[in-house]
């Protein structure tokens, strides 16, 4: 089979367990080695301490996997073969036996596919700010159109135009929610200073509004959860725009595009901040993780 869900996940999914999805890219594309590894290592640890199993997502010689195994996040950590795999990137893989990190689109393509309803990661892709040029709009978007997974992410990455990303979303019908916050989270900083039109609160308040979207029905899409990054971990906001102002500079003059341009952004920050960009990266997506947890516990405990 193209497609494998492991043991563990299967079960706990069966026995009504919560279960939370991590996507691969991140791990492959986002962040340096070997730290990479530590951290995926970590994020899956953080999921059981919330008492959920985590399934992190992954193309494995050519088989869709859903919950790697140690032996699964090494390769994907540690192989400089791996490539991004968008949702439109999934057949072909499967059917050149390629190895692959699966980026958000994938991510919740494949989860909802398992039937896991909740899924964390750092920050969506989204809208970029060359748009009117390069037409670079991330796939995450659409694809979160059409699948009804709960996304915990820190908002868009902030290398994004965000006001235009929230303008698709709504466009899209995508539901978009502020955890404790009215504000939509900036990824690497605690806001964007864009508003979200509803604010929750607690994990129970997330999982009432995904029974009343079930409840309702009609055309399936995503729940994003924007969990911003607790406001002392945050990169400062001076630094942020100054780097980023560089960054964008330099990834027009040296021509990267299409696939490229996020993980080159992403580096370009972490390098020019000293590392202070991938702290703050961290911080986030740890603190989604910890409430995707908590969000797929609340989700099992329906009444
Ligand atoms: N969040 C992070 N780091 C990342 C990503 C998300 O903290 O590297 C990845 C996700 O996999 C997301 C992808 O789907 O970046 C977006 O890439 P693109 O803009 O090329 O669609
Ligand atoms: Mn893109």
């Amino acid at each position: 089979m193209s497609t494998q869900v492991s043991e563990e996940v299967r079960e706990a999914l069966h026995e009504g367990r919560p279960v939370v999805a991590l996507e691969s890219t991140i791990i492959s594309h986002g962040l340096p080695r070997p730290r990479n590894l530590a951290v995926a290592r970590e994020l899956e640890a953080l999921v059981r301490d919330g008492g959920a199993v985590p399934a992190t997502v992954a193309v494995v010689d050519g088989t869709a996997r859903i919950g790697l195994d140690e032996a699964g996040l090494v390769r994907i950590a540690e192989d400089p073969a791996v490539r991004k795999l968008g949702h439109r990137d999934l057949a072909p893989a499967l059917a050149a036996g390629a190895t692959g990190a699966t980026t958000v689109s994938a991510t919740a393509w494949l989860a909802d596919s398992a039937g896991i309803r909740v899924f964390a990661t750092g920050g969506l892709g989204g809208v970029h700010r060359e748009w009117a040029e390069t037409q670079d709009e991330s796939a995450d978007l659409r694809l979160l159109a059409r699948v009804g997974v709960t996304v915990v992410c820190a908002g868009v990455k902030s290398i994004l135009d965000v006001p235009a990303t929230l303008q698709r979303l709504e466009t899209l019908g995508v539901t978009v929610v502020g955890y404790g916050t009215d504000r939509f989270p900036g990824f690497y900083l605690s806001s964007s200073g864009e508003r979200v039109d509803w604010t929750v609160r607690t994990p129970e308040e997330v999982a009432r509004v995904m029974r009343a979207r079930d409840e309702l029905g009609g055309p399936r899409s995503a729940l994003i959860v924007g969990n911003p990054v607790p406001r002392e971990e945050q990169l400062d906001p001076a630094l942020h725009d100054r780097v980023l102002a560089r960054g964008l500079a330099a990834a027009r003059d040296k021509s990267v595009t299409g696939q490229a341009v996020t993980p080159f952004l992403l580096e370009y920050l972490m390098v020019h901040t000293d590392g202070a960009s991938l702290e703050a990266n961290l911080a986030a997506v740890r603190g989604n993780v910890r409430l995707a947890a908590r969000v797929a516990a609340a989700d099992r405990d329906r009444p």
